[in-house]
C-alpha cells in the first residue's frame, strides 16, 4: 500500500439509538492498531449521538452532503452543518446514490469540490456495474467517474478513492484480490497521466464490496489496496476491528 491504511465503516441506513450505542461501546473497547485511519459513517440523525460517545481515535464521516451552502434545500444537510457537528469526512458518489437515487457524475464532482473547499475530507467512490464489467468497460466507467471528480476538486490532498465494484456490494460476492488490485493500479495510472505523478503515488485507494473479517487479510496484502470501505461488516464492532487491523 501507499499512505497510511484507511478503513471506513459505512453504516448506510441502519441502526437505532440502542443498536448504535452498543456498536459504539464495542468500538470503544476494541483494540485498533495505531497506524490506521479509522472512520465511521452513521446515518445523519445519529451523528451527534456517535460523536458524543465514540473515542476520539475514530473520526466521523457523513454519507452524503449538499452540493453548496445550505439554505432552501428541503431534506438536505449542508457541509457547514456537518462541520458544526465535528464531522471530518463525507462519502460521495456511493453506488447506492448513483444507481438508486440517480446522482450523476457532474453533480457528485461538484459536491466533492464544495466539501473539499470547506475543509471536509472526501471518500470518493467509483465502480462499475456487472453488465459494464462483462462488456469490458470497467476501466472506462471508473475513469469517467474519476474525471468528474478531477474536473471539480481543488486538490486531491484530502481525498481517499474508494473502488467499489457494484456487483460486489452487499452481495457477498467480493472481488478477488487480483481483480481489485488490477483496477487500483489502473486508477493510479489514470491519476498519473491526468493529474500528477505525486497525487498518483500519494493517494489512498481503498476497496469496498463485501469486505469482511474473513477476506480482508488477503485483500490487504495487495500492493495498491490502501484500506477498505466496509458496509455490512462494519455493523459488528469486533469484526470491524479485525478489518481495521488486517494490514498488520
Ligand atoms: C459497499 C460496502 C460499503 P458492503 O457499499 O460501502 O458495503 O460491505 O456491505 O458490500
Amino acid at each position: 500500500g501507499t499512505g497510511k491504511f484507511f478503513v471506513g465503516g459505512n453504516w448506510k441506513c441502519n441502526g437505532t439509538k440502542d443498536s448504535i450505542s452498543k456498536l459504539v461501546s464495542d468500538l470503544n473497547s476494541a483494540k485498533l492498531e495505531a497506524d490506521v485511519d479509522v472512520v465511521v459513517a452513521p446515518p445523519f440523525v445519529y451523528i451527534d449521538q456517535v460523536k458524543n460517545s465514540i473515542t476520539d481515535r475514530i473520526e466521523i464521516s457523513a454519507q452524503n452532503s449538499w452540493v453548496g451552502k445550505g439554505g432552501a434545500f428541503t431534506g438536505e444537510i449542508s457541509v457547514e452543518q456537518l462541520k458544526d457537528h465535528g464531522v471530518k469526512w463525507v462519502i460521495l458518489g456511493h453506488s447506492e446514490r448513483r444507481h438508486i437515487i440517480g446522482e450523476k457524475d457532474e453533480f457528485i464532482g461538484k459536491k466533492a469540490g464544495y466539501a473539499l473547499s470547506e475543509g471536509l475530507g472526501v471518500i470518493a467512490c467509483i465502480g462499475e456495474l456487472l453488465e459494464e464489467r462483462e462488456a469490458g468497460k470497467t476501466f472506462d466507467v471508473c475513469f469517467q467517474q474519476l474525471k468528474a471528480f478531477a474536473d471539480a476538486v481543488p486538490s486531491w490532498d484530502n481525498v481517499v478513492i474508494a473502488y467499489e465494484p457494484v456487483w460486489a456490494i452487499g452481495t457477498g460476492k467480493v472481488a478477488t484480490p487480483q481483480q481489485a488490485q488490477e483496477v487500483h493500479v489502473a486508477v493510479r495510472d489514470w491519476l498519473k497521466n491526468n493529474v500528477s505523478a505525486e497525487v498518483a503515488s500519494k493517494i489512498r485507494i481503498i476497496y469496498g464490496g463485501s469486505v469482511n473479517g474473513g477476506n480482508c487479510a488477503e485483500l490487504a496484502k495487495q500492493e495498491d489496496i490502501d484500506g477498505f470501505l466496509v458496509g455490512g461488516a462494519s455493523l459488528k464492532g469486533p469484526e470491524f476491528a479485525t478489518i481495521v487491523n488486517s494490514a498488520t
